[in-house]
């Protein structure tokens, strides 16, 4: 995958867009995602130990808003069982055909189906394993409880979902801190004022956070027994439900 240095925001523009998943984004993914996402990089290491282990023979794993792949190289690199796949389903045709042309570099491992689709339509069965990794937060918060429904009847009894989301905090104070935090981040990263200030309004209305009760209530409503989180830093945060 290439590390092409994310740039985008770093001229002033007019009026900022919103943010879309298109090929200038594709270009610099890897570089953005981990210079944005604190923690990233653990959460996606920890996807693959966490597949491993919960990986049922003849199952399903999904990872759904893929990107690149990040999630699903890191399952189909730690799963040992042979005799299960992963499905991997993103709506960017940008990031699809990028991620196909990984795949045909890389065959070694359990059989990856990819599909360019919105993953509120497509079917969900017999999953062992399903990975939202930083995508719920991009599906309107109404379409929400139903697709998480949806996840839940699809999965296997002892299935796991492994939610990453932004987090948003009910106290002023906490999401001051935590968003500063989040900046001071990205300033360590590299990014300019400039560049945070600009993603920022592009995520405006397109990026919705929400707090991690919210998570946990529409999880239980969903059919979940049970949801923590396992990792956190700063205002992004990785959660387990349990089946
Ligand atoms: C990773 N999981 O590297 N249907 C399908 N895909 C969607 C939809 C939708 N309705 N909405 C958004 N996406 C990845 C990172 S990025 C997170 C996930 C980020 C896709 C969108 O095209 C993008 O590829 C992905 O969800 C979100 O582990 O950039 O902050």
């Amino acid at each position: 995958m290439s590390k092409t240095k994310d740039t985008l925001y770093s001229s002033p523009v007019g009026t900022v867009n919103s943010f879309e998943f298109d090929q200038s984004v594709v270009n610099v993914f890897p570089d953005m995602i981990q210079r944005s996402v604190p923690g990233y990089q653990t959460i996606i290491s920890a996807v693959g130990l966490l597949a491993e282990k919960y990986v049922q023979e003849n199952s399903v794993c999904y990872d759904l808003g893929c990107s690149l792949g990040a999630a699903t190289f890191s399952m189909r690199y730690q799963i040992k069982i042979t005799n299960c796949k992963i499905i991997a389903v993103d709506n960017s045709e940008a990031m699809i055909l990028q991620l196909d042309e990984s795949l045909e570099q890389n065959s070694e491992g359990i059989d990856v189906e990819v599909q360019c689709a919105d993953i509120r339509d497509i079917d969900i069965n017999n999953a062992s394993v399903i990975v939202l990794n930083f995508t719920l937060q991009f599906i309107p918060i109404e379409d929400r409880l139903i697709f998480l429904k949806k996840i839940y009847q699809g999965m296997l009894p002892g299935g796991i979902l492994i939610l990453s989301e932004k987090l948003k905090f009910d106290d002023v104070r906490q999401q001051e801190l935590q968003t500063d935090l989040h900046h001071t981040f990205k300033k360590s990263q590299g990014y300019s004022d400039l560049e945070i200030s600009q993603k920022r309004s592009a995520l405006e209305n397109v990026l919705l956070a929400e707090t991690f009760t919210t998570h946990q209530q529409r999880l239980k409503y969903a059919g979940f027994s049970s949801t923590e989180v396992w990792f956190q830093y700063f205002n992004f945060a990785s959660m387990i439900a349990l089946k």
